[in-house]
C-alpha cells in the first residue's frame, strides 16, 4: 500500500521521468524510433517499472500515468524539434496499458496530446499488447481503429507471450510486431527459439506487419535477424534506454 501512496504522490507532483530507448534499422542502422520507458527514482532509489508498473495498473494509477507518459513523450519530441530546428525524422513510441483502454479514452488522450505540443500524430506509436484484445477485444478494435485514425501507428508489444488467436492480426490495424525479448536474448544456438522467431517473421511478411526484435544484446544477433528478414532491433547492443538529452545526442551521431 505504500507503493501505491508513494506512487500516487510521485505522479502528482510529476517526479516520474521518461528513458528513452532507439530502435534501430537493421539495414541502414539508423534510428527509426524510440520506446519512452517511464522511470521512478524515490529518495535516490530507482523502483524497477517491473514493481511499479503492475502497482499501477492494480490501483487504476496507470491511468493518469499513462496519460502523462503520452504527454511527456509528444512534449520530448518536440522539444528535440526545436533543438534541430527542424522536425526530428524519429517516431516516439509508448506503452498503453490494456487497463487504460478498457477505462480511458486513449484516442481522445492522443488528439489532445499531439494538439497540445503540436507534433503530427503520424510521428507516435502505441505500444498495446495482445492483453488489451483477450480482455474486449470490440472495445479494442474501436480503440485501434480511433488510434490509425487520427494518424498514430500501432505496435503490438511481447508478441508471442498472449493467449489470444491470431485471426485478429489480420482484422486489427496493427502495423509492427515487437518479438518479445523473451525469444530474442538467447535465440543464438537454441533451435526453439530460432524456430518461434522465424515463425513469428514469416507471419508478418505474410500479412505485410513489420517486426521489431526486442533483447539484441549482440553484434551477432543482430545480424542474424537481420538475415532472417527481420527489419528493426532494440536492445543492449544498440542502446540501453537514455535520457532525453542523451537520445537526441544518440539520433544526432548515428544519422
Ligand atoms: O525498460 P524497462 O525494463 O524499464 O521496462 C519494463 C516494462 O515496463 C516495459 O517493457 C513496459 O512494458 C513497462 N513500461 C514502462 N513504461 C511504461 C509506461 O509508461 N506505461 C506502461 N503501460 N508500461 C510501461
Ligand atoms: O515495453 P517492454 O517491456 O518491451 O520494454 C523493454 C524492457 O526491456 C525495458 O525494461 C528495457 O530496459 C529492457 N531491455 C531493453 N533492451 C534490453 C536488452 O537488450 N536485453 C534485456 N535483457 N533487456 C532489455
Ligand atoms: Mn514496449
Ligand atoms: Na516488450
Amino acid at each position: 500500500f505504500t507503493t501505491e501512496t508513494s506512487l500516487r504522490r510521485a505522479i502528482e507532483a510529476n517526479r516520474l521521468t521518461l528513458a528513452f530507448q532507439p530502435v534501430i534499422e537493421l539495414n541502414s542502422g539508423k534510428v527509426t524510433s524510440f520506446e519512452a520507458l517511464a522511470r521512478w527514482r524515490e529518495e535516490g532509489v530507482d523502483i524497477p517499472p517491473s514493481t511499479f508498473i503492475p502497482v499501477a495498473e492494480e490501483s487504476g494509477l496507470i491511468v493518469p500515468l499513462g496519460r502523462w507518459a503520452l504527454d511527456e513523450a509528444a512534449r520530448t519530441l518536440k522539444l528535440w524539434d526545436r533543438v534541430a530546428g527542424s522536425d526530428v525524422p524519429v517516431r516516439m513510441a509508448v506503452n498503453v496499458s490494456a487497463i487504460q483502454i478498457a477505462r480511458d479514452d486513449v484516442p481522445t488522450m492522443l488528439r489532445e496530446a499531439v494538439a497540445r505540443h503540436d507534433v503530427a500524430a503520424e510521428r507516435l506509436v502505441l505500444e498495446l499488447t495482445e492483453s488489451v484484445i483477450v480482455a474486449d477485444p470490440d472495445r479494442a478494435a474501436k480503440a485501434m481503429e480511433s488510434i490509425r485514425q487520427i494518424g498514430a501507428t500501432i505496435a503490438l508489444d511481447d508478441f508471442g507471450t498472449g493467449y489470444s488467436n491470431l485471426a485478429y492480426l489480420q482484422r486489427l490495424p496493427i502495423d509492427v510486431l515487437k518479438i518479445d525479448q523473451s525469444f530474442v536474448t538467447g535465440m543464438l544456438g537454441n533451435r526453439d527459439k530460432v524456430a518461434i522467431v522465424r515463425a513469428v517473421l514469416s507471419l508478418a511478411e505474410a500479412l505485410g506487419l513489420r517486426t521489431t526484435a526486442e533483447g539484441v544484446e549482440t553484434l551477432e544477433l543482430a545480424q542474424t535477424l537481420a538475415a532472417l528478414g527481420c527489419t528493426r532491433g532494440q536492445g543492449y547492443f544498440y542502446s540501453a534506454p537514455l535520457s532525453a538529452e542523451d537520445a537526441y545526442a544518440f539520433w544526432a551521431r548515428s544519422n
